[in-house]
């Protein structure tokens, strides 16, 4: 059985998300995700996210194309996530190319593009700036 894992933060779930899960998936048989903690994202993007982590771990875990689910503590853990759920890839969207080429001592490494047009960041502007009735 060959096990895919991915990491992201999956904020205001969106169309570009479900894709590259799917695509992840059916690149092998069995679809671990890590889902960065509220902290990581503090620490790193300066901002919590809009969904809590539990809300965010609850709607990746209900999609079909997703095994298991688990809180990414740390980017710099990945190495340790790998061997842990004994993940043979590691998949990323192209927005992190070369970012983790290093892990491949441990599993193969994919990077797949990205879905063009949306973004969390994105829906975030245009409802701010969508008109109060
Ligand atoms: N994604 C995509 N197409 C989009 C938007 C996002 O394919 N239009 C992909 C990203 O490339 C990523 C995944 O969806 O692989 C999750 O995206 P984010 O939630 O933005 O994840 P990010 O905050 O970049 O991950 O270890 C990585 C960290 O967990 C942070």
């Amino acid at each position: 059985m060959k096990k895919i894992i991915t990491f992201g933060t999956f904020d205001v779930f969106h169309v570009g998300h479900v894709n590259i899960l799917e695509r992840a998936k059916a690149l092998g048989d069995y679809l671990i995700v890590g889902v960065s903690s509220d902290q990581l994202n503090m620490s790193k993007k300066g901002r919590f996210p809009i969904y809590s982590e539990q809300d965010r771990v609850r709607i990746i875990s209900a999609l079909t194309c997703v095994d298991e689910v688990f809180i990414e503590e740390s980017l710099e853990l990945k190495g340790e996530y790998i061997s842990r759920f004994g993940a043979d890839m590691l998949v990323m969207g192209d927005d992190w190319k070369a970012k983790f080429d290093h892990y491949k001592d441990l599993c193969e490494v994919t990077y797949l593009t990205r879905t063009p047009s949306i973004s969390t960041t994105e829906i975030i502007e245009v409802v701010k700036s969508a008109p109060t009735r």
